[in-house]
């Protein structure tokens, strides 16, 4: 499928490099090791891979802290690496996305260290700086999401520069123009270079309110749903000045109108905001000017699909944001895998991923997540995340995603490295190796490949309309079609059994293999089941 609209409906397979395959025993991941598992990726059926951040970088945030945007890191390898890896790809039909973490750099970057080294410098407003209050206290309000203000106190030119997540990465300031052509060039070189696309990070911090305004507190009953874990007071304030600001829109379609000079690339937008993220998603991909979709974080959460939350999504998607075209992830490299946020069961697990490739939407899968892979336990002693450290043990960071793949169930460091890798690999996790899986046809990581395919041979999962969600009881019911054929998606996410009548018509049953039941009429579905049934049109 080599469509220049490969990413619509696309699945996407998300690398974090750190973790994926060390391919020189230093003890972390790097390009070569990508490269070298390219057939194991080929072999899911995925159509792009996306790889976290490989950029040189201090390492502070482990990479989404750049600090030469230009480069591939030494601890990744090299740019000619990089090149390697992508001819690779493109060679095996698999695209490639890169991580552009544009709304903010690493304090070591150039760029800043100029800004920093006085008030006149021609960078001087490349980053948000601003005077203290007459107090000495920062200028507002605003929070970091990693702790603390979102301001830091600089000697130097005796004032505050903002940053959302760590001290260590300055937000860069978009209403200078030189910083947006700056990184549009960025942009210009990757694409040059030959990527497919881009995941853009955090889009919706780009900018922020001019007049750096107070962020409104959030109300109590507002302060459950939540990006940031629940123990940070991040989650109090409503940053309606901080972030999402109007003029993000005309850099996104700066960038896109930059993507389109080139065939077939994508820009996938991430937009992490938990009260209004499906409406800035609206905006952020209408028409075909903006991001040609947008990373959603509501499966990301705490909750879980019960057939009420998935339903309630859909339709305020359809609400609020229309034609937009939704990405959506159950895992990644910033939560909680989902089998344990969850608290799935194995059939749970095989469920949900039916479920992802039968919701309208493209999909990211992340590592590991094909094998089933729980979130392996990080003991403080050897804690990496910075996060984590901050806010444990109320919340104990991303280390438990993000610890070594599992290649080889025989293997001490479970064929990730030689050497002892930068977290450790979970023990618990042997028994689910790809070698051990691959060789058994029931495996989790067979199914994914089954319910990976099932969305490429039906194009309408792939990109077909999406009507009649239903919820009855803990079922949801919902048909996807398209000009050729209709297919009615059935499936139980509750804990007991219930039944529901099937659709009249004569439709024939699919997806047994993958776990499904057959039926007619009213039919039972007990917990994790679902059906799956489809019919030619005209
Ligand atoms: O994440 C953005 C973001 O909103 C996260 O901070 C999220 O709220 C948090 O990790 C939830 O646990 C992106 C990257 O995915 C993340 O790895 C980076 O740390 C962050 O941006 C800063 O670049
Ligand atoms: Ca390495």
């Amino acid at each position: 499928k080599l469509s220049s609209d490969w990413w619509r409906g696309g699945v996407i397979y998300q690398i974090y490099p750190r973790s994926f395959q060390d391919s020189n025993g230093d003890g972390i991941g790097d390009l070569k090791g990508i490269t070298a598992r390219l057939d194991y990726i080929a072999s899911l059926g995925v159509d792009a891979i996306w790889i976290s951040p490989f950029f040189k970088s201090p390492m502070k945030d482990f990479g989404y802290d750049v600090s030469d945007y230009r480069n591939v890191d030494p601890m990744f390898g090299s740019l000619a690496d990089f090149k390697e890896l992508l001819d690779q790809a493109h060679a095996k039909g698999l695209r490639i996305m890169i991580d552009l973490v544009l709304s903010h750099t690493s304090d070591q970057h150039p760029w800043f260290i100029e800004s920093r080294s006085n008030r006149e410098n021609p960078k001087s407003d490349w980053y948000v700086w601003a005077d203290p209050k007459p107090d000495g206290t920062p200028p507002n309000n605003w929070l970091s999401i990693f702790g603390g203000s979102a301001w830091q106190w600089d000697a130097r030119r005796l004032q505050y520069y903002l940053h959302n997540f760590l001290t260590s990465q300055p937000d860069l300031n978009f209403h200078c123009p030189d910083v947006q052509d700056a990184l549009l060039d960025v942009a210009r070189f990757w694409l040059d270079l030959g990527v497919d696309g881009f995941r853009l990070d955090t889009i919706n911090f780009y900018f922020h309110d001019k007049a750096l305004r107070d962020n409104p507190a959030l109300p109590m009953d507002q302060r459950n749903a939540t990006i940031a874990p629940a123990v940070n007071p991040y989650n109090h304030q409503d940053h309606l000045f901080s972030k999402s600001q109007p003029e993000n829109i005309a850099f996104l379609e700066r960038l896109r109108a930059l993507t389109d000079e080139y065939e077939g690339r994508a820009c996938l937008g991430e937009v992490g905001d938990a009260q209004r993220g499906l409406e800035i998603m609206g905006e952020y991909t209408s028409g075909d000017k903006r991001m040609h979709m947008c990373y959603a974080f509501e499966f990301l959460e705490k909750r879980s699909l019960t057939a009420t939350y998935t339903k309630h999504v859909f339709d305020q998607l359809e609400a609020k944001a229309g034609d937009a075209w939704p990405c959506w992830a159950f895992s990644n490299h910033d939560v909680q895998r989902h089998v344990s946020r969850w608290n799935l069961d194995d059939a749970a697990a095989r469920q949900h991923a039916v479920l992802m490739m039968c919701l309208r939407g493209s999909a990211c899968l992340y590592q590991g997540e094909e094998l089933g892979l729980h979130e392996a336990d990080v003991p403080f002693e050897k804690l990496q995340d910075p996060y984590g450290i901050e806010f444990w043990p109320e919340y104990k960071g991303r280390d438990g995603c993000r610890t070594p793949m599992v290649w080889a169930a025989q293997d001490e460091q479970s064929g990730f490295s030689t050497a002892e890798p930068w977290l450790p690999v979970s023990a618990q996790q042997a028994g689910q190796a790809v070698d051990r899986l691959e060789a058994d046809p029931s495996s989790m990581l067979n199914h994914y490949r089954r319910a990976i395919a099932l969305r490429h041979a039906h194009p309408a999962l792939a990109t077909g309309a999406q009507t009649g969600m239903t919820e009855t009881g803990s079922i949801l019911s919902f048909v996807r079609e398209d000009l050729h054929e209709q297919i009615f998606c059935a499936f139980n996410l509750g804990m007991d059994s219930a039944a529901f009548n099937l659709p009249e018509g004569s439709w024939q049953v699919m997806g047994q293999d993958l776990g499904g039941v057959e039926g007619s009429g009213n039919v039972v579905l007990n917990a994790a089941q679902f059906i799956l049934m489809y019919r030619k049109k005209g």
